[in-house]
């Protein structure tokens, strides 16, 4: 069974809970409050020298860092992870693109507005480029979804997750979604999924380290 490094509130981290709750996977689930300092103990940098969740324990004592590179492992072998070639490098490009354009604009905006206390004072000289560019990665999202049911593929896959982990919580870093139709409609698309689960939900087993 995998053991799962992840912080509730963390959308990188929640890529990967989402991921395994849509695959049926068991997994034991760690919590790390990020916010205490607890990915930079010497046992959590034993584990990840990058400091950072969501780290999956693939194998005892063999772990695996970088949420994109993690939903390609777990979702190996299903329909969540494209096979065709093409497929596969468009899957590989919109997971490049939330990386590069989505998660620093939109995630770093979530994460400082609506988690870190004194947040927005804090980063007040970074708030107009998140907007700027965050609004430009949506309006590229949008102008596809304007064609496309989903990023990949025609169907629902591991692309749709890591660039749902932190579209759908945009609101809270001070984005707003209502230009961006095509956008809403595939949020309500993934939420539709079967066994979709939404960024609170916790598997049964919840270890404490
Ligand atoms: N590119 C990484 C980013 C991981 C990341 O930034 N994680 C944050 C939480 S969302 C973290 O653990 N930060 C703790 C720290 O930097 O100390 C991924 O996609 O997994």
């Amino acid at each position: 069974m995998y053991t799962l490094y992840s912080m509730q509130s963390s959308g990188n981290s929640y890529k990967v809970r989402l991921a395994l709750a849509v695959l049926k996977a068991p997994y034991r689930l760690v919590e790390v409050d990020i916010l205490q300092g607890e990915s930079r103990t010497p046992e959590f940098l034993a584990k990840n020298p990058n400091g950072r969740v969501p780290l999956l324990e693939v194998a005892p004592d063999r772990y695996l860092a970088e949420s994109n590179a993690i939903l390609w492992y777990v979702a190996r072998g299903t329909e969540l992870a494209p096979e065709d070639p093409i497929e596969r490098a468009e899957a590989l490009q919109w997971m490049f693109f939330e990386q590069n354009s989505l998660e620093p604009n939109i995630g770093t905006a979530y994460f400082w507005l609506s988690l870190v206390k004194g947040g927005r004072d804090l980063q007040e000289h970074s708030l107009d480029d998140w907007m700027e560019n965050g609004n430009r990665a949506l309006r590229v999202m949008n102008a596809h979804l304007t064609k496309h049911d989903f990023f990949v593929a025609g169907r629902f896959t591991i692309a749709d997750i890591a660039l749902y982990a932190y579209t759908h919580v945009a609101h809270l870093g001070d984005f707003d979604l209502s230009p961006y139709t095509a956008v809403r409609h595939w949020l309500a698309r993934v939420e539709s999924q079967p066994d979709y689960v939404a960024m609170d939900w916790q598997p049964q087993t919840i270890a404490a380290e």
